[in-house]
C-alpha cells in the first residue's frame, strides 16, 4: 500500500469522519453514568472518563461540587489518591431526619494514577441532592481533567435553550427530578 495515498485518503475522509463522530461526542467526554436523579434523595454518580488529552494519559481529575449536592463522599479508587476540599455551603441544607448541614465537601481530586487514552475508567462519589432544589433544573458538576500533557476543562455550563452538544467542553450534568414518594 502506498503510504502517501493512504494519508491523502484519510485527509479526504476527515470531514466525513468528523461528521459521523459528532452524535457520539458527548459519550466520549467526561460524562455522568446517569442523566437524571430525584431531589431529596441520596445520589451515587460515576464520572466516566472516555479519553485523555489528545492521546496523553489522564493523571488527575478534579470535580467541583455544586450548591445543593451535599454530604459528598468520594469512593476510594485503587491506584489513585483522594483529596477533598471542605467548605461552607451557600446556605444550610436539610439532611436526613432533622439534621441541617452547613458545610461539606466542595471539591474532590483524584490523582497519582494513570489512565491511558485508549482505556476507560469511572470515578465515583456519593452524596445527597437537597430537597430544596428545583425539579426540572439541570445540575452541573464541572470537572478539570489533567493529563501528562494537556488539560480538558469540562466546565462549560449550557445557558437556557442550549445543550451540552453546543459546547466543546461541556460540564457533565444531570436533570433534577421531583422528590420520590418515600424518604429513607
Ligand atoms: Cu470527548
Amino acid at each position: 500500500m502506498n503510504p502517501k495515498m493512504s494519508i491523502r485518503m484519510m485527509l479526504a475522509a476527515a470531514p466525513l469522519i468528523a461528521a459521523l463522530m459528532l452524535p457520539n461526542s458527548v459519550s466520549a467526554h467526561v460524562t455522568l453514568d446517569q442523566r437524571e436523579a430525584p431531589v431529596g434523595a441520596g445520589l451515587r454518580v460515576a464520572f466516566k472518563v472516555g479519553h485523555g488529552c489528545s492521546g496523553s494519559p489522564t493523571v488527575r481529575l478534579r470535580v467541583r461540587i455544586p450548591d445543593g449536592l451535599i454530604a459528598v463522599k468520594p469512593m476510594p479508587k485503587s491506584g489513585w489518591q483522594i483529596e477533598t476540599v471542605t467548605a461552607k455551603y451557600d446556605k444550610p441544607y436539610g439532611y436526613f431526619g432533622n439534621a441541617t448541614l452547613t458545610e461539606g465537601v466542595r471539591e474532590v481530586v483524584w490523582s497519582g494514577g494513570k489512565l491511558a487514552d485508549d482505556h476507560y475508567d469511572e470515578f465515583v462519589i456519593s452524596g445527597f441532592l437537597a430537597a430544596s432544589m428545583t425539579p426540572g433544573m439541570m445540575l452541573y458538576l464541572p470537572v478539570v481533567q489533567e493529563c501528562e500533557t494537556g488539560v480538558h476543562r469540562w466546565i462549560e455550563i449550557p445557558t437556557a435553550g442550549k445543550s451540552a452538544d453546543d459546547f466543546k467542553e461541556p460540564a457533565p450534568g444531570l436533570k433534577l427530578l421531583p422528590r420520590s414518594g418515600q424518604a429513607h
